[in-house]
């Protein structure tokens, strides 16, 4: 999946390459640098010492040593002083070479923090938004999976007020399950108050005929549209190409090639509701493509709600619903 989110400490992730929050001399520190020498033992301190130090927004590579990784990326983000002296332009640089780097390198798979998020003092939020708008534009014209690795819960915080309005829709709509289980209950006690004097038999509800089929296989081979083929259909609908819609979804090439060449592919829940999100599916359209898949919305999942929240407030960005799913501790789209 080309962007990811997780919550863990970088020095544990089996990647290519980890990106270190280094400083201009490249001899280790706190933080994440800290840690990163730490794990990856003194050899990696002897390699820095050659490289003769690094710019702000520049980037240097070094092997992992005894990190899961094959290399290190040493870059090194601007000290926030307020934002007027380039600090946004220079953390982008920051990012932008790290990839190129990593690309030169032939690396597929590369982890990030959040750059200058902690000791040099960005502003978390925005640290945040910077790393997801680079990497994206980096990841439309290349394909690689890309880490974004969030160390501590706050570097991760949607606006106050998004977080504020999906809490009144779940919990509205958490209500409403309860309300209709509550009514569920006591129809029964409704039915016994009755006077029975006035009671009407209830019209007869005539059932729609089975469907007739001559056999199992009979049944078995008069299928439906299924979720690859709905899929397909709905990206020629909307005038997309194939690169376009799974870019959006954040669904990596190999997948999407998986589910285009078999008709009969069954997606994960997240894959499948990210399609939707890529398409810009009506809330009917996305319970469609998820039946497709065997799954369908339910207000008595969190996650399901807040996905529902998003598409009925016409916010198409998976980016921010990543976010927001981060944010209530639940699964993220993708693969
Ligand atoms: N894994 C992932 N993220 C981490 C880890 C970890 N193990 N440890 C910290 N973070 P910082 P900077 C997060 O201060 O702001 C060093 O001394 C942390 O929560 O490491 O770029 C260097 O030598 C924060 O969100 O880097 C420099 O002098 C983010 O990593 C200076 O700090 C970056 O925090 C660089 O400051």
């Amino acid at each position: 999946m080309p962007i990811e989110f997780i919550r863990d400490d970088i020095t544990r992730l089996h990647v290519d390459a980890i990106v270190n929050a280094a400083n201009s001399t490249l001899l280790g520190g706190g933080g994440v640098d800290g840690a990163i020498h730490a794990a990856a033992g003194p050899k990696l301190l002897e390699e820095c010492r050659k490289l003769g130090g690094c710019e702000t927004g520049e980037a240097k590579a070094t092997k992992g040593y005894k990190l899961h990784c094959k290399y290190v990326i040493h870059t090194v983000g601007p000290v926030w002083t307020g934002g007027k002296r380039g600090e946004k332009a220079l953390l982008e640089s920051c990012y932008k070479n790290s990839l190129l780097l990593a690309k030169s390198l032939g690396c597929e798979t590369v982890a990030f923090p959040l750059i200058s998020s902690g000791v040099y003092g960005y502003p978390k939020e925005e640290a945040l938004s910077v790393a997801v708008d680079t990497v994206k534009s980096f990841l439309d014209v290349c394909d690689m999976t890309v880490y974004i690795v969030i160390f501590d819960k706050a570097s991760f915080r949607i606006g106050e007020k998004l977080v504020r309005d999906i809490k009144e829709y779940i919990d509205d709509r958490y209500a409403d399950e309860h309300f209709n289980a509550r009514a569920e209950h006591m129809r029964p006690f409704k039915a016994n108050r009755h006077d029975f004097a006035d009671y009407a038999a209830p019209k007869e509800v005539k059932a729609a005929p089975p469907p007739s089929f001559a056999s199992l296989k009979d049944a078995v081979s008069q299928l439906d549209e299924s979720f690859s083929e709905m899929l397909l259909r709905k990206i020629d609908e909307e005038g997309m190409t194939d690169v376009e819609c799974y870019k959006k979804a954040n669904i990596d090439r190999k997948l999407f090639s998986k589910i285009r060449s078999d008709r009969l592919y069954k997606p994960s829940k997240q894959t499948a509701i990210a399609f939707a999100i890529a398409l810009r599916l009506s809330l009917d359209e996305t319970k469609e493509l998820l039946m497709k898949a065997g799954f369908a919305l339910s207000h008595s999942s969190r996650f399901d709600i807040i996905i529902e929240y998003f598409i009925v407030h016409g916010n198409y960005n998976i980016f921010e619903i990543n976010e927001a799913l981060f944010e209530f501790d639940q699964c993220l789209l993708g693969a």
